[in-house]
């Protein structure tokens, strides 16, 4: 399933959970009429309401949903198959990248966030911005975490190969060409020793800034070198990739690029523009 779209369709339910709601809490006029016309929207048979609470159980829902561009601190559904990126990326890496990598640094954040006493109905990004105030778990976990959510959002089943509208525009200028950007991004990628991550970032006066971070930093952080909003991360630690490149990071970053979701970096930069 196309991530935007999902997105699109946990914004709809976390409104069609509200409006739920507020019909068995009586909170909102006429929400009878709103309820049954998004059931109805929703695919769901009035019949089958006694199977709802098993439904939004499986889709689970919360307001961070309502901003596409704010990240909570559970884990989202896997916007896709675990084998959808083959063979850019192999169904076993995904596999284990998701439910074990990324599943530990929400679990781990969860635990600095109790211990901490963060309010997690915020969004993740003000910890982010602010991350020198906590501790190195919240960093490594909190980085982790965000940058897992984003990096899953930002490919898809047969990427756009490239971007267009203002994203090209601005690429293009910054950095002459499109090749010349991919050739530059992926330089960070490969160069940045040890574990870490690769970014576009548009910096604070909305200049596209090429850069990298150390192990799960990212570059919304206060302690960052690189500071700004990130558009697009490429995790090049070696469990995002080893199992089919093994050492062959480069390989890994030129196979990449097709599982590339433009048209949510175009849309991350649009909105910050
Ligand atoms: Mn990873």
């Amino acid at each position: 399933m196309d991530p935007i779209y999902l997105l699109d369709e946990h914004k709809r339910l976390a409104k069609f959970n509200l409006q739920l709601q507020n019909f068995f809490m009586g909170n909102e006029k006429n929400s009878r009429r709103k309820f049954l016309a998004n059931t109805a929207k929703a695919g769901l048979a009035l019949t089958s309401l006694t199977a709802l609470p098993s439904y939004l159980a499986a889709h689970p829902v919360t307001t961070d949903f309502l901003s596409s561009y704010s990240t909570g601190f559970g884990q989202d559904p896997l916007p896709y198959s675990f084998d959808a990126l083959e063979p850019s990326i192999d169904a076993k890496t995904m596999e284990i990248h998701y439910t074990k990598h990324a599943a530990a640094y929400a679990k781990n954040l969860k635990e600095a966030a109790d211990a901490e006493k963060i309010d997690t109905s915020k969004p993740l990004e003000d910890v982010l911005k602010n991350v020198s105030k906590y501790s190195a778990k919240m960093r490594n976990n909190g980085g982790g975490h965000y940058n897992h959510e984003l990096f899953w959002k930002l490919m898809k089943k047969n990427g756009e190969g490239k971007p267009s509208g203002k994203l090209l525009v601005a690429i293009e200028k910054e950095f002459g060409s499109f090749e010349t950007f991919k050739t530059k991004f992926a330089e960070a990628g490969k160069t940045r020793f040890g574990s870490g991550w690769a970014w576009l970032l548009s910096g604070a006066d909305k200049k596209l800034i090429i850069g990298s971070t150390p192990n799960q930093d990212n570059p919304l952080m206060d302690i960052s070198e690189v500071k700004g909003y990130p558009l697009l991360g490429l995790d090049v630690w070696e469990h995002a990739y080893y199992l089919k490149y093994q050492n062959k990071r480069p390989d890994y970053i030129d196979a990449w690029w097709s599982v590339v979701n433009w048209d949510f970096v175009q849309q991350r930069f649009e909105k910050n523009l």
